[in-house]
């Protein structure tokens, strides 16, 4: 027998007399070697995320619904998640770390201020007139912008148009809530105050130098705008042919760190007809298209995601995306766990 064969088949806990285990149960005690191999599986984490697909087609009219069927007012953030049935359904958690919800907010409505100690980005996917308050700062909702509302921050939604606004909100309430650290607090309409991170960190590499103290916002910028990186990515294609990602990474503008401390976002263009292989890494990851058509071949998995569709993979796992159009670029929104393992030092590139 070699060495590491000797331990591969523990001890069951029906292996154990009976009145041995409950005299442990009494005490609040457990025998580790029954569940060892459970929580320390070999080489590969047991993973709970399935490759999962939510259509924006599908799910559209059900949230429109949603909005005939609950006042905001019986709501307050009206919001259809999307779950991962790997974890259950009433999870509400799209990975571990994960959770991610398609909110509606139609003209006239406000969802009122409140902050709360989980970090969420809204990605806007469709309509015009809304916008997020954000620690003062009123940030207008367009298509494709990612607007931050990090821990602790004051935030409420309003719209002034005519059509209803829809966005995908990216939280890591699972992390938080497993953390039980997560709750809330109640607060009043914001006052706007002036100044927006947007316009004073509008070039990458230039940032405000104020000559006698320095910002003292942890997040000075709150709103990326598309335009802006829609066209930061045409532009680094154009200069990079050889570039094989061209991808943004979302970031701090004043510390060049990720955007926020646990999840990552990143902005993806894939050139007409390229193949792209994103290696296994160790944390899950979400894909939100933005622009095109993309299959996403996930493991054995494979969809295809049409413009506001959404999919996640679990960590561990290769995925490759295809841009499906043979002459117009894709761009693709991705979320990720990257900066939690980064941080936790459990980081994994597999290749
Ligand atoms: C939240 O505060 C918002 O402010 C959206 O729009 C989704 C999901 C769980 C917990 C808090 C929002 C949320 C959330």
């Amino acid at each position: 027998m070699q060495d590491n064969d000797r331990f591969t088949t523990l001890g069951r806990l029906e292996d154990l007399p009976q009145a041995y285990r409950e005299e442990l149960t009494q005490l609040n005690l457990v025998p580790l070697w029954p569940s060892l191999r459970a929580v320390l599986p070999p080489h590969v984490p047991a993973r709970r995320t399935q490759a999962t697909h939510w259509s924006y087609r599908k799910l559209r009219p059900l949230l429109l619904q949603a909005g005939e069927l609950t006042p905001i007012e019986k709501a307050e953030r009206r919001v259809l998640v999307l779950a991962n049935p790997g974890h259950g359904l009433e999870k509400m958690q799209a990975s571990a770390a994960m959770y991610l919800g398609m909110q509606l907010l139609l003209p006239g409505e406000w969802a009122p201020s409140h902050r709360h100690t989980p970090n969420a980005v809204r990605m806007v996917v469709e309509g015009e007139g809304a916008w997020t308050t954000v620690g003062g700062e009123k940030c207008p909702m367009s298509r494709g912008d990612l607007i931050l509302t990090p821990t602790g921050l004051w935030h409420e939604h309003g719209h002034d148009g005519k059509e209803p606004v829809v966005w995908l909100d990216v939280l890591d309430l699972p992390l938080v809530y497993y953390m039980e650290a997560s709750y809330h607090v109640d607060g009043e309409r914001q006052t706007v105050v002036p100044g927006r991170g947007d316009r004073a960190y509008a070039r990458g590499g230039l940032v405000p130098t104020p000559v006698f103290a320095r910002g003292d916002k942890a997040y000075p910028m709150l709103r990326y705008p598309w335009a802006d990186a829609r066209a930061s990515l045409l532009a680094l294609a154009a200069d990079r042919p050889e570039l094989e990602a061209v991808q943004l990474t979302y970031t701090n503008p004043e510390t060049g760190a990720d955007a926020q401390n646990i999840l990552g976002f990143y902005a993806l263009m894939l050139r007409p007809g390229q193949s792209l292989r994103l290696p296994a890494r160790s944390p899950a990851m979400v894909f939100h298209q933005i622009e095109g058509r993309t299959s996403v071949a996930i493991g054995e998995q494979s969809f295809t995601i049409e413009a506001a569709d959404t999919c996640c993979a679990p960590g561990y796992t290769a995925a490759t995306l295809k841009n499906l159009s043979a002459d117009q670029p894709a761009f693709v929104f991705i979320a990720d766990e990257s900066p939690l393992h980064r941080k936790l030092g459990v980081f994994e590139n597999r290749g």
